[in-house]
């Protein structure tokens, strides 16, 4: 399949869709919605909502090129066995990991809160990652699954961009993969780290990847040739 390219910082990126995959961060109700765990921490939740329309059209181009796409989701089993005592106990929020709130209990797996939101929801086999830490690949098998399927570059998208959006962007460029970050498709509920933590990415050459914006990499997605079917 031919290359695309992109405009972003530090510079253009080219891209073989057919060796890329949309990496959606932790787009799930405890992050977005009142009552979960990003609300309980003290965040105002509706800073995130910028993030969904834009995660949504290019969701939309990127299945429209056949495109892989992942999904992640932040949580914990039931019995909390995989969270570390460290990550529970932190700070003073209104409700713990594992406590009952409006949707299920806070950040574990099979609650309400835990799921993806419906606007992003997966379609057909996409897979979603389980994943208990902040990066997506500590503690999962993305890396095997990448592999896999022959993927050398990645476009991370989702919530929050200097939390699971970096650490995952930092985790995947150590392991090879070159990170092309749709800003508007993430968000922050700290604006000022949102914008900071773009620039991070970009900065020094590319010190870990290449910002862009997902209009730019929507259009250009659009005006790709349709990959043969299978
Ligand atoms: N608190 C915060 O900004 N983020 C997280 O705890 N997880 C993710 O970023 N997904």
């Amino acid at each position: 399949m031919p290359f695309i390219e992109v405009p972003a910082l530090p510079e253009p990126m080219r891209l073989d869709p057919a060796r890329s995959a949309v990496v959606i961060i932790d787009m799930q109700r405890d992050f977005l919605e009142p009552g979960g765990f990003g609300e309980t921490l003290g965040n105002d939740v509706s800073l995130l909502r910028r993030a969904v329309e834009p995660c949504r059209a290019l969701l939309a181009a990127a299945r429209a090129a056949g495109m892989l796409v992942i999904h992640t989701r932040e949580g914990h089993r039931p019995d909390l066995s995989d969270a570390p005592p460290a990550k529970v106990m932190r700070g003073n929020p209104v409700l713990r990991i594992g406590d009952m709130g409006p949707m299920g209990r806070i950040l574990v797996r099979g609650e309400m809160g835990h799921d993806l939101i419906d606007e992003l929801y997966p379609e057909g086999d996409e897979p979603v990652i389980d994943k208990p830490g902040k990066g997506a690949f500590w503690a999962t098998d993305l890396h095997s699954l990448l592999i896999n399927r022959g993927i050398e570059s990645l476009i991370v998208c989702g919530v929050t961009t200097e939390v699971c959006v970096h650490t995952t962007v930092r985790e995947a460029n150590d392991r090879g993969y070159r990170c092309l970050v749709p800003g508007d498709c993430c968000a922050s509920y700290i604006p000022e780290f949102h914008e900071v933590g773009l620039r991070m990415i970009a900065a020094q050459g590319g010190i870990f990847g290449w910002v862009c914006e997902s209009a730019d990499l929507v259009a250009a997605l659009d005006a790709a040739p349709l990959r043969a079917a299978a």
